[in-house]
Formats: structure tokens, C-alpha cells, sequence
């Protein structure tokens, strides 16, 4: 499929800030998804923030919902129609934070939902307030002398859970974020894609971290692909590790459903 099937050309050029990682982010969706997709019966859910706005970019059907509802809105659309393929796409603060009971009981439920959670540190849409996977000491709007809080992992956490498919990685690794959105999408259950992104405007500004450039360096840096013993390390000196967290076949939410009801 070319991109111009894939994407809304119409609504182009995109509303996002120069350097943002959301290009890449959707660039990455299209590389995995192109040659499985089927448009017709994909149905984009986002909630509120510069990431979730990305389901109004896809050329399927898409519903932006409220701020933090988005995977409760999915689970509606799936159960209503378990034919459909789902794909919940949004922020740190949308997904994590306000949608943060929605998160962890649709990967202990195992539902069948493709999340794709842009964590980029940062509330990007609203100015650049701080969420709960932002980093320790980092500076925002609203923690201008450093966070004291630790960032929250939400890709452990969906692990834990009991989500069939965890794994994160960051837009400094896109063949491998490729690879992981195309292994997710194929996956029944509950599949949590994190993705390390950045945000210039909201993020970089308030740390010192000008240029995009600069930024993407940085991002790097703050991260590692982990080995297997590595799979529940907390930060290793405030680094972030990259990979597969979870990646099982236990029965979904849709499939307990059929069998339960016969
Ligand atoms: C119920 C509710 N609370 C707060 C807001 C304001 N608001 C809009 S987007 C947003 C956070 C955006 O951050 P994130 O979800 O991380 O996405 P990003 O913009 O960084 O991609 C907030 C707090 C809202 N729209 N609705």
C-alpha cells in the first residue's frame, strides 16, 4: 500500500511542531503496517494531546474520544464488532496518566487492542507540564527547579499485568519499533507498544536541549537495548531499556468470551 492510501494527504501538512517525534512515529505505523492492514476494518481511537491526534490521520475509521478515555472507548468498539482491529494511539498523560485504570485493567483483562503509547516525557499539547513518565530532575512549565518524582514505566507495568505483548522502543530505533508495531498488530490480547519520543517545544526547551538534533542525541543516550537478564531493571543509571517485555499467547478477552458464551 503507497503512503497516500495509508494517510489522510488531505489533511497534510500535519499540525505537529518541527522536530517532533510524531513523524516518525507515524512513519514507522505505515512501515509495519502497509502490507497487513486491511483499512476497512481498522478503527483509530484517540483521546486528547499532539499524539492521540494521529488517529485523525489515518485513512480508516477513527474516533478522537475524550482526554484518558480512548481505551475505554476501544474496548466499547471491539466488543461491539470483535471483527474490527483496534488501535488505541496516544500520549503519556492521556494514556498513562488521566487513562492510567484504563491501562492497567485492559492488559489484566488481556483485551484485544493494539496501545500505542508516545511517551514523550512530557503533557506536549498543554505547554510542556510534567506527566508521570517524566524523567527525575527534569525541568517543565511546571517543575521549573526539577521533578522530584521518578518516571513511572508503563511497559513494566502492562507487563506485570498480564498484557500478551510489551515492548518499547524509542524513535532513535525505528527499524526496530518497525519491527515491534508489525509484531504487535498480529498479536491477539492486549499489545502495548511504548515508544520513546520527543518533544522541542515542550520537552527540549525547558531542558536546555535546543535544537531537535540535540534532543534526538539525548534521547539516545538515555537509552539501551536490554538483554534478557536485563528484562526487569529499573533504570539503570537512569537509563531507559529498550525491547520486548512481554511477548505471550495467553488466551484474550475475545477469545475467553467466545468460548465461555459457545
Ligand atoms: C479531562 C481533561 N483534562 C485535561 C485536559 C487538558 N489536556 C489536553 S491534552 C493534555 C495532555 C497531553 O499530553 P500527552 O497525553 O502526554 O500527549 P502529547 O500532547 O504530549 O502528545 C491535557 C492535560 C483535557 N483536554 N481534558
Amino acid at each position: 500500500m503507497e503512503i497516500e492510501e495509508f494517510f489522510r494527504m488531505d489533511r497534510w501538512p500535519n499540525s505537529y511542531c518541527p522536530g517532533c517525534g510524531n513523524g516518525i512515529v507515524m512513519n514507522c505505523m505505515y512501515r509495519a503496517l502497509q502490507d497487513i492492514v486491511n483499512l476497512d476494518k481498522l478503527v483509530m481511537v484517540g483521546g486528547i494531546g499532539c499524539s492521540a491526534r494521529i488517529d485523525g490521520y489515518v485513512f480508516s475509521d477513527a474516533i478522537h474520544t475524550t482526554h484518558g478515555r480512548a481505551i475505554g472507548f476501544a474496548t466499547g468498539i471491539k466488543l461491539g464488532n470483535p471483527e474490527l482491529d483496534v488501535i488505541v494511539i496516544g500520549g503519556d498523560g492521556d494514556i498513562g496518566a488521566i487513562g492510567g485504570n484504563h491501562l492497567i485493567n485492559a492488559a489484566r483483562r488481556n483485551m484485544d487492542l493494539l496501545v500505542i503509547c508516545v511517551n514523550n516525557w512530557i503533557y506536549g499539547m498543554t505547554g510542556g507540564q510534567i506527566s508521570p513518565a517524566s524523567p527525575h530532575e527534569c525541568l517543565s512549565t511546571t517543575t521549573p527547579a526539577g521533578n522530584p518524582e521518578y518516571a513511572f514505566e508503563f511497559v513494566k507495568l502492562v507487563a506485570e499485568c498480564g498484557a500478551n505483548y510489551a515492548v518499547r522502543w524509542s524513535i532513535t530505533h525505528p527499524v526496530q519499533l518497525i519491527k515491534g508495531i508489525r509484531t504487535a498488530y498480529q498479536k491477539k490480547g492486549f499489545r502495548f507498544v511504548e515508544v520513546l519520543s520527543l518533544c522541542p517545544t515542550g520537552f527540549g526547551r525547558n531542558n536546555k536541549l535546543n535544537e531537535p538534533a540535540e534532543l534526538y542525541k539525548f534521547l539516545k543516550e538515555k537509552t539501551y537495548i536490554m538483554r534478557d537478564e536485563n528484562r526487569i531493571a529499573v533504570n539503570l543509571d537512569g537509563k531507559f531499556p529498550l525491547g520486548e517485555f512481554a511477548n505471550r499467547d495467553r488466551e484474550s478477552y475475545i477469545e475467553s468470551l467466545k468460548k465461555i458464551r459457545g
